[in-house]
């Protein structure tokens, strides 16, 4: 038995083949972690305060924005001070509390959630700033209209 020239040359091919194969597999890899990090992104509920931005009121200086809000039957309102001092959301018209809902003292940067389950036009004001104007209407309409 003897290596003929042939068998030198195939097992320097193969050598060669060896140290390519390594350096492929290692990019498929990183090109996998990266397909998985793409897929999981747009499944994920981080991109999702798109939608529920639309029952948002902000407390922003002496106002509520917007002042009037229309949103259906069963919505929460969220009320988020944007502003530096804190606020109240306070159901009811001319400073007269009707009852249905109150804050109380918001802190800056805190917010407030009300459900709206029966349709109606709800008046509300924030009582410290209730002589600087700052009221709001919130319209709920029933989802047959
Ligand atoms: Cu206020």
């Amino acid at each position: 038995m003897f290596l003929s020239r042939s068998d030198i040359r195939k097992s320097t091919t193969k050598l060669s083949r060896d140290t390519i194969v390594i350096p492929v597999a290692l990019f498929l890899a990183i090109a996998l972690a990266g397909c998985d990090d793409s897929v999981t992104d747009p499944n994920g509920n981080d991109d999702e305060p798109g939608p529920p931005a639309a029952n948002v009121v902000e407390m922003t200086g002496n106002s509520f924005q917007p002042g009037n809000l229309e949103v259906t039957e069963g919505t929460t309102v969220t009320w988020v001070n944007e502003s530096n001092e804190a606020h109240t959301v306070t159901s009811g018209s001319g400073g007269e509390h009707d009852g249905q809902f109150d804050s109380g003292n918001v802190a800056p940067g805190e917010q407030y959630q009300f459900t709206f389950e029966n349709s109606g036009t709800y008046d509300y004001y924030c009582i410290p700033h209730l002589q600087a104007g700052m009221t709001g209407t919130i319209t709920v309409i029933s989802e047959d209209e």
